[in-house]
């Protein structure tokens, strides 16, 4: 049965997901949503996510929202086959919990606030906080401190595996990367760049990347 994705594949929560299905090659089909044309606030849309936001799956008569419950779905679902993406033993299974965690509530709303204030707020013709984004690359030098100390103990952040606390990282990385001109949080850190240069490079994300052209 084919899995369907709703949003746009240039939308950093709809990319978390299309890499973990890709990784476990799961067949998926995006059914695109135009976040300009404010669809997702659509009540045919809020029937299926009730905040309005993507993305959401339905795989056959299940439907879930949340990305981050999504791929925590698809590696349960699909566990016996691809990579391993949530650990083996509980202890294992409780450090990707604790980064996917760090992920979303110390990484995440960072990146998210700067994209606001940089790209989506002026594409929608209003200026942008400046001071916001500037406070927003402080506290990210901090949590990117974290991750170089950790890194430089294990390859990966829960360990000598790549993990789905690898993989959520993925988008909102690209983004610091290639449109918020803070490239050099992730370049001037030795094992963070390593592990960038390493997680970037799997052929899944390198696969998502390019349903964008
Ligand atoms: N916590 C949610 C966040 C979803 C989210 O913020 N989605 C964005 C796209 S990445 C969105 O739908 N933005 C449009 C809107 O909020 O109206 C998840 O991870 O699925």
């Amino acid at each position: 049965m084919v899995m369907k994705v709703y949003g746009p594949v240039a939308a950093v929560c709809p990319q978390r997901v299309l890499v973990c299905l890709v990784e476990k090659g799961v067949e998926f089909e995006v059914i695109h949503v135009d976040l300009d044309a404010f669809e997702q606030k659509h009540p045919d849309f809020l029937a299926c996510q009730p905040f309005g936001q993507v993305p959401v799956i339905e795989d056959g008569d299940f439907r879930l929202f949340e990305s981050r419950a999504i791929i925590r779905y698809i590696a349960a679902k699909y566990a016996d086959r691809g990579p391993n993406l949530l650990g083996k033993t509980h202890e294992e299974r409780a450090l990707v919990d604790q980064w996917l965690e760090v992920e979303a509530h110390n990484f995440n709303d960072l990146v998210f606030t700067s994209a606001l204030q940089l790209l989506i707020l002026p594409r929608l013709g209003k200026l942008g906080d400046l001071s916001l984004v500037d406070s927003c690359e402080k506290k990210l030098e901090k949590v990117f401190d974290v991750y170089e100390k950790r890194l430089s103990e294990t390859n990966y952040l829960t360990g000598e595996s790549f993990t789905l606390a690898d993989l959520s990282h993925l988008p909102g990385i690209q983004v610091i990367m290639d449109k918020l001109g803070m490239s050099h949080l992730v370049r001037r850190r030795k094992n963070v760049n390593a592990w960038w240069e390493d997680i970037s490079n799997r052929a899944s994300w390198k696969k998502v990347m390019k349903l964008m052209d």
